[in-house]
């Protein structure tokens, strides 16, 4: 719709969409990224299978009253193994709350992970040289952290670059659009993850916004975007690389197109308001499917290599539940790390708690 009829056109944008594999694990010779080889895509895929395994591990935990409430990642493994798997070392990650299988990539321990999903703050003290920052559940305040983080990197004259993530809820937050306006004009090394999962618990995309792509969002704050197959580990891969390396120009917003294949999070029933056949239609779109049928149709997979995956990742995982469990809490830690110091009125709540036991354990119990 024409609504005025200018002379001149002042701005035009475009949002270009990228896919390499298809549903069928074909791939488009001309859109294959050359820095990539398939022993690369063998270890995407491991990982995106590992990423599954843990994410079935905690639910059923959860089940069992072992975790508490948790987001699943289930249909959104190839938008955060592509692009955590093109971040270099030093780059830093800002996560949302649903993004596990990037933590998997960037080599957290997995107890940690079981730690913090047995409600412990612990486990997001993981070891500082992973490079990442806790997990966010407000919806996307992690945004202008991650913008800021980005600048500083500059600042300090380090060559890091920001990857952050973002629900498509997340992007009709405030924090969204101030994030990329900061970005923006000081050309700040950030990388956002738009995680288009279709669905903000039970609101879906088309009731979110009336912008035709969440990338389009960019041209506003002079950022360039793209629009990706979330569900295509490779072509998520080579935008956040190029977009990695593009870094030292500025900015770049993409668009990864994926889709929640399960619940929100384990409190949560999407048989209320979601019909099981749009569920269906993406089953067939399953991110690890069409890249073990990539592999398997040059020979480079099997069923042999796929159990023997499994096994090794539910060893691992057994032994990090192990450890996870043994973990011993440590209420007082709520008074920490929120300031650089304990100020007094905080002390004072300690010292308070202390004395009258707040915390009693299975001998102070009434
Ligand atoms: C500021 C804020 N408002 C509301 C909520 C409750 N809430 C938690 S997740 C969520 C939806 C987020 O959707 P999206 O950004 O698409 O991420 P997804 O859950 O799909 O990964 C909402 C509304 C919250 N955590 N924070
Ligand atoms: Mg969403």
């Amino acid at each position: 719709m024409q609504v005025f009829i200018l002379e001149t056109s002042v701005f035009s944008g475009e949002v270009k969409y990228l896919q390499v594999i298809d549903e069928n694990g074909n791939a488009d010779p001309a859109r294959f990224p050359n820095d990539i080889d398939d022993a690369k895509i063998a270890e995407m895929y491991k990982n995106m299978l590992y990423a599954r395994a843990f994410d079935a591990k905690v639910l059923s935990l959860q089940r069992q009253g072992r975790a508490v409430t948790y987001a699943p990642l289930l249909g959104e493994e190839a938008t955060q193994i592509g692009s955590a798997s093109a971040m270099r070392k030093d780059d830093l990650f800002v996560p949302a709350f649903r993004q596990h299988g990037v933590y998997i990539v960037r080599g957290i321990p997995l107890e940690y992970m079981f730690i913090y999903w047995r409600g412990y703050e612990e486990g997001n003290a993981y070891p500082k040289n992973v490079g990442g920052t806790p997990i966010a559940v407000p919806v996307a305040t992690q945004m202008p952290h991650a913008a800021g983080l980005a600048f500083a990197q500059r600042y300090a004259g380090k060559d890091a670059v920001v990857v952050a993530y973002v629900g498509d809820g997340g992007t009709s937050e405030g924090d969204f659009y101030e994030a990329m306006n900061f970005a923006g004009v000081w050309r700040a090394p950030l990388v956002i993850i738009i995680e288009n999962n279709e669905w903000a618990i039970s609101v879906p995309r088309k009731n979110q916004t009336a912008s035709q792509t969440l990338a389009q969002k960019a041209f506003a704050a002079g950022i360039p975007c793209v629009q990706v197959d979330g569900n295509d580990v490779v072509a998520v891969y080579k935008a956040t690389k190029e977009a990695i390396e593009n870094a030292k120009y500025g900015p770049t917003v993409i668009e990864c197109m994926t889709y929640r294949m399960g619940i929100h999070t384990t409190a949560d029933d999407p048989t209320k308001y979601r019909p099981d056949a749009d569920v269906e239609i993406w089953k067939a779109r399953d991110p690890i499917l069409r890249i073990r049928k990539y592999l398997e149709a040059k020979g480079l997979w099997n069923d042999e290599l796929d159990k023997k995956t499994l096994d090794e990742h539910a060893k691992a995982i057994d032994a990090a539940v192990e450890k996870a469990e043994q973990f011993k809490e440590d209420p007082t830690v709520m008074f920490k790390h929120v300031y650089s110091f304990v100020p007094q009125v905080l002390q004072n709540e300690l010292d308070d708690a202390l004395k009258n036991n707040f915390w009693q354990g299975e001998e102070g119990g009434e």
